[in-house]
């Protein structure tokens, strides 16, 4: 039996070093091993032996065993380790390639106009303030001097979810809130980014949806010519030296006096074209001094204090800036003309 049994090592073990892919390897395994396999067929008949000679094989048996799974394992981690090296060689990277270039996005216009318009008025000392879109009645009219059914509400026509309840036609609505905030005490002085929204009719500077920026400043002593000085500061840098500005006498509630600022056309240079149907300039923004009721309904003795707001469309801004003759290019997100803007 002890023969029979070292027979059965020796020819395992060569058939294990014969095989050369890890299934063969586990089929000898199966084969000499399993249940069916010549060795546990050699123990099954130990029975028959002596009680001397049973403990003698038992040994030899686990011998055998033992050096037929050593070679196993050895054989299956040379095989494993050469399949890695294997697919280490073929599956080779060469790090120095060119990476394919990755498509990158670009800022879109108006948030570089934002931007920008930020930057100006933060070196004039003007901190930026945020307020809902979704907007009270109250702080969207009455806080701003528009007491319901007042006429100049139509100047704005607007999406009301509820009678108190609208998406905000313009961004001075702020002014109130930020006012309130200080609860009476100057100076406030601020710049209000947003989108805005209103019932017009969508055309070449018309939008549905647009963003405006609002400013406010609000001390003692805050005159109409501090207005006209920080608004051609501020056109100087926007928009450089060779284009004009021009204030017009205008109204709004909540502001006494007010004006309104047009910029020359740069699509014609100001001899008139579709852009600025044909008159040459570009209405920009709205603006004047803060009307004594709107400082008072937000906490402000309007006796010690007196204040500017202006209002401008980013938009509007933008399209000047930019010569671009159709609003509703901002809007429709072709690649073709935001990728214009990469340097930006
Ligand atoms: C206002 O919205 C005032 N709140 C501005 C203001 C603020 C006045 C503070 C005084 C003090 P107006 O409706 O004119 O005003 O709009 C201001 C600017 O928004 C306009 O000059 C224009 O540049 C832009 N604008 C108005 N309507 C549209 C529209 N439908 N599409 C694009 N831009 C628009």
């Amino acid at each position: 039996m002890k023969e029979r049994l070292e027979a059965l090592r020796d020819e395992a073990i060569a058939k294990i070093k014969e095989a050369n892919e890890i299934k063969a390897v586990q089929d000898v395994r199966v084969s000499y091993l399993g249940k069916k396999g010549p060795i546990t067929e050699v123990l099954r008949g130990m029975g028959k032996l002596s009680a001397e000679e049973r403990p003698i094989v038992g040994q030899i048996a686990n011998e055998v065993r033992e050096a037929i799974t050593a070679e196993l394992e050895k054989k299956l981690t040379a095989l494993e380790e050469a399949e890695i090296e294997r697919k280490l060689a073929e599956e080779q990277i060469d790090v120095s390639l060119p990476g394919r270039p990755v498509a990158r996005g670009t800022r879109h216009p108006l948030t570089a106009v934002v931007e920008e318009v930020e930057d100006t008025f933060l070196g004039l000392g003007f901190t930026v303030a945020e307020g809902p879109e979704v907007e009270t009645d109250y702080y969207n009219f009455e806080a701003l001097n528009l007491p319901k059914d007042h006429p100049a509400r139509d100047m704005q026509d607007s999406f009301y979810f509820t009678e108190e309840l609208l998406l905000r036609t313009h961004t001075s609505p702020v002014q109130a809130r930020t006012m309130e905030k200080f609860e009476g005490k100057g100076p406030v002085k601020v710049i209000v980014p947003g989108k805005v929204f209103r019932r017009d009719d969508d055309d070449a500077t018309h939008s549905h949806q647009f963003m405006q920026i609002e400013g406010l400043y609000v001390d003692h002593n805050v005159r109409m010519s501090d207005l006209k000085g920080v608004l051609e500061a501020f056109a100087k840098s926007f928009f450089g030296v060779d284009r004009r500005i021009r204030l017009r006498p205008s109204f709004f509630p909540f502001t006494e006096p007010s004006v309104e600022v047009d910029v020359s056309c740069g699509m014609c240079g100001g001899k008139g074209c579709r852009v600025c149907k044909n008159t040459g300039w570009i209405e920009v923004l709205g603006a004047g001094m803060v009307h004594p009721r709107v400082l008072e309904m937000s906490g402000f003795d309007p006796k010690k204090y007196s204040g500017f707001a202006f209002g401008m469309g980013v938009e509007r801004l933008a399209m000047l800036k930019y010569d671009i003759d159709d609003i509703r290019h901002f809007y429709t997100n072709d690649v073709r003309f935001l990728s214009q803007f990469k340097r930006v």
